[in-house]
């Protein structure tokens, strides 16, 4: 069970007026978590009694840093399933992750008459970098549509994988704007039956729920620190072993090398051969802290909670007068709530919340094609929850929503 008491007071930030009577009511964990005490006291214990160098110095402070900052690695592996700890390469976030599997598996596997497929809902990092090498290689992006529950098409999916040549799939597992939690087994499994390799952004669901990468059958997946409880900063690519071993290297640098002379080079072991230079360490240490946090309560019990907030939230919302929510039934959504009120502008609304000290993003929340081409909207709100979310703060939400109609009564600020 989630005892919110004790998990909020882990959470310093979150004990602060941002306004003279406005306690803050942060509604924002999509976009970047907030950080336990436990994950500020390992980063600040590395920096006051461990810090030096990785993987060279042989003298006891460089040993002790290798070894914790190694250490996150194993936590890393066993809090998602992987079957081996050289599959876990440490990267900057998800966008990092994503160009650097489209720069290196994508560069050496695509080519014109290939087809990669990708779906409506995505994050740009799951877009752009698909993008700038479909310009230089000439194969095919084609994008699984989203039906008006919000959910992707799975029978359109499976028409794309007939017509052929689809050499990739590459999904988000949870969607950050519709919260849509997507079936990444079922679309994994079709995809290899089809021959395809399979990406997941587990940017939104590593956070939120158990992730298993064996169970669900993907090839690679990709995970930000930074909405997990941990620091900015550092961030995973996951990839099945065989598939990274045939992998270029896409950054050149120390710590990737086995041997360099004037007239080439070759390339360290996994997952050394994808991490250039000195990496993030106290990041990476923060990160297992994080991992330790998270998995001290449950992954099971937070999603559980979180659901039963999600729950929650959109029964609230859908009693708000003029407020159309963009998201599936709770069951098939994470922790968030994306909504326009009539007649009130998202950046307008935001502000109004931000006053009453609710912190919500508004905007396209980089998914600009999704808002702009499936949405027919420019811009929305969205509430994200996480582990230390109230149900009194969407309470406090949606008294917030009603002071803004009366405020703006259907003009722009
Ligand atoms: N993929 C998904 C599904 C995401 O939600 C995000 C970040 C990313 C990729 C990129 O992660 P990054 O850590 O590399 O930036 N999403 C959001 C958001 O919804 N609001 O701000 C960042």
């Amino acid at each position: 069970m989630i005892d919110i008491n004790a998990i909020r007071a882990d959470f310093p930030i979150l004990h602060q007026e941002v306004h003279p009577g406005k306690p803050l009511v942060f509604l924002d964990s999509a976009a970047s978590s907030q950080k336990p005490t436990q994950v500020i006291e390992a980063m600040n214990a590395y920096y006051r009694q461990t810090h030096a160098n990785v993987h060279r110095g042989i003298y006891a402070l460089s040993e002790a840093a290798t070894t914790a900052f190694e250490a996150a690695r194993d936590k890393v592996q066993h809090f998602i399933h992987a079957a081996h700890r050289e599959e876990i390469i440490f990267t900057t976030n998800t966008t990092g992750s994503m160009n650097l599997l489209v720069q290196t598996w994508g560069r050496a596997n695509l080519g014109v008459g290939d087809t990669v497929i990708l779906s409506q809902l995505e994050h740009h990092a799951n877009l752009v970098p698909w993008q700038i090498l479909a310009q230089e290689k000439g194969f095919t992006i084609e994008y699984i549509p989203i039906t008006e529950q919000y959910i992707l098409d799975l029978e359109a999916y499976q028409q794309m994988l007939n017509a052929g040549n689809v050499k990739a799939v590459s999904v988000a597992h949870v969607s950050n704007v519709l919260g849509t939690i997507s079936p990444i087994a079922e679309i994994a499994h079709l995809a290899h039956q089809a021959g395809a390799i399979v990406i997941g952004d587990g940017a939104q669901s590593v956070p939120h729920m158990p992730v298993d990468v064996q169970a669900l059958g993907v090839d690679f997946y990709a995970f930000s620190s930074h909405k997990m409880c941990g620091p900015t900063g550092i961030g995973v690519l996951y990839g099945k072993q065989h598939l990274l071993e045939a992998m270029p290297p896409w950054m050149g640098g120390g710590d990737m090398i086995r041997k360099v002379t004037f007239s080439g080079s070759t390339w360290n072991d996994l997952p050394y051969k994808f991490e250039a230079g000195t990496p993030a360490i106290a990041e990476g240490i923060g990160l297992g802290a994080a991992i330790d946090y998270l998995s001290n309560l449950g992954m099971n019990n937070l999603h559980t909670y979180e659901a039963d907030l999600t729950e929650y939230a959109h029964e609230r919302l859908i009693e708000v007068p003029g407020l159309t929510l963009y998201n599936p039934e709770p069951v098939m959504c994470g922790g968030v709530a994306t909504f326009t009120l009539e007649g009130v502008h998202a950046h307008d609304l935001a502000q109004i919340l931000d006053y009453e000290g609710v912190a919500v993003r508004a905007g396209h929340h980089c998914a600009m094609p999704l808002h702009r081409e499936c949405l027919k909207v420019a811009a929305t709100t969205r509430a994200s929850f996480y582990l230390y979310t109230t149900r009194a703060e969407i309470d406090k939400l949606v008294e917030a929503l009603y002071t803004a109609k009366t405020l703006l009564g259907g003009h722009s600020l």
